[in-house]
């Protein structure tokens, strides 16, 4: 199958882009690398030290004989995507190319509208480019679970029968995000269902949990492939975080009370689920949602795994509890669905003790780049910044 993956240079695109490959799909990758550029904005790096895309790509035709083509452009730029889609022609289009931290969609008036912009504008574009070029190629679009927050009722997999004043409809389940940046996925996801009902597009949009891990197979067989890791108080997420600020001796921050309950998933599994959505792609006019994660866990679980593990491998963590830099709910209901992706034959990687003992001696090899003041949270929910 010919797949362009949008965002390709990415934590979770890279890895992606590498596993269709070396499944023999004919493979293409889309990417401004505006994510290395808020590295330098942010004064930070990934832990691990990661190549130019130009030389990851030639590592791996050298290695694989597999080309992935590489098409340099911003998603917000019309001419680009629909000259790219007109050239690659797609029949699958796997799009992670957004700004995805909700720290950075925070910081003040600039940074949200940015991120709206980037996320809604670029996703409109490859909708209007599809349409017209290739309008039987599937739509992969990475949404997450954010999207829902924590309501106190269940959360299904994006639609839900709803039955009012005696009458009933399918309708798609009310949302709650909790970030400038969680909106935007909800006002792609209202767009992309839009464009399947008028122009019978067909969609999965993945709503993701938090992503942990860093390398799969294909990343891992040679240092040139490394994948990024994000570890900072703007990019970092939980428990990826909370490794490298126990490897650093650092506080390991848990936020409020760390009661806080989210959907996981490892890396190795988000490839699997990409692969899985595009060879089941859905039907013509179809908008399809699944909920990708594995395993619920409270913030504080994971911090206490991560200190627990890192006790075995005498490091001395110090786990605090910060008052919450963000504006969420702790001792909520969490109780998501996430059965269609295990129904088409995920097999889920299950968080162990080996998985995080293995990114701890990781970052402990890179120890040397971690910027330990870029750890605090910077970010203030409640303080609304126009400049
Ligand atoms: P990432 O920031 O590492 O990768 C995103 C890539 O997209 C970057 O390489 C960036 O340069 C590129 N990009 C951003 N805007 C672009 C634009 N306008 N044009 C071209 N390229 C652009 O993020 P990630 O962690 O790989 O996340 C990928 C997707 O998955 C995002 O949409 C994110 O919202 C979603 N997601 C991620 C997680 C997670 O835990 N990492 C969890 C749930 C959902
Ligand atoms: N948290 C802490 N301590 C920290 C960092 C975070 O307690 O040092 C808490 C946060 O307050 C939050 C939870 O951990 O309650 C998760 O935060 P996170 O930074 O790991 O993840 P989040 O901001 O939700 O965003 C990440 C990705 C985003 C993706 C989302 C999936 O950056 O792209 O959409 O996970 S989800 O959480 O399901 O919406």
């Amino acid at each position: 199958m010919r797949i362009l993956v949008a965002g390709g240079d990415g934590f979770c695109g890279w890895p992606t882009a590498l596993y269709l490959s070396s499944k023999g799909h004919e493979v293409a990758i889309a990417d401004n690398l505006i994510r290395r550029e808020w590295d330098r904005e942010l004064g930070t790096e990934s832990l691990t030290e990661i190549s130019s895309i130009e030389d990851r790509l030639a590592r791996w035709k050298e290695l694989s004989g597999n080309d992935i083509k590489n098409y340099d452009g911003d998603l917000c730029d019309a001419d680009f995507v629909f000259e790219m889609m007109d050239d690659f022609r797609p029949e699958a289009f796997v799009h992670f190319a957004e700004q995805r931290s909700a720290p950075y969609s925070m910081i003040d008036r600039k940074h949200a509208v940015f991120t709206q912009q980037n996320n809604v504008v670029g996703n409109l574009n490859a909708m209007y480019a599809i349409q017209e070029l290739v309008p039987e190629c599937h739509l992969i679009k990475l949404g997450t679970m954010g999207e829902y927050g924590t309501p106190n009722i269940d959360i299904e997999e994006g639609w839900i029968e709803i039955e009012h004043k005696g009458r009933k409809d399918r309708m798609l389940y009310p949302k709650k995000p909790g970030s400038f940046y969680h909106l935007s996925k909800v006002h792609d996801s209202a767009n992309l269902e839009f464009g399947c009902r008028i122009w019978g597009m067909r969609v999965t949009d993945l709503n993701q949990g938090v992503v942990y891990n860093v390398e799969t197979d294909e990343t891992a067989s040679d240092p040139v492939l490394t994948n990024r890791y994000d570890y900072d108080g703007v990019f970092g997420t939980a428990l990826n975080r909370f490794v490298a600020q126990a490897a650093s001796g650092s506080e390991i921050t848990v936020y409020g009370n760390g009661s806080q309950t989210r959907g996981f998933l490892d890396l190795r599994d988000t490839v699997r689920c990409i692969e899985i959505a595009a060879e089941n792609p859905a039907d013509r006019g179809e908008f399809r949602v699944f909920n990708q994660f594995t395993e619920e866990f409270s913030v504080l679980q994971l911090a206490q795994l991560v200190e627990k593990v890192a006790r075995n491998l005498d490091l001395d963590p110090k786990l605090v509890y910060l008052d919450n830099p963000r504006v969420e709910q702790e001792n909520h209901h969490y109780n998501a669905a996430n059965t269609a992706l295990v129904d088409l034959g995920l097999k889920p990687h299950m968080l162990t003790e080996e998985t995080v003992e293995g990114l701890l001696s990781m970052a402990i090899e890179n120890r040397d780049r971690i910027h330990p003041e870029t750890f605090d949270p910077q970010v203030n929910w409640r303080t609304a910044r126009y400049r």
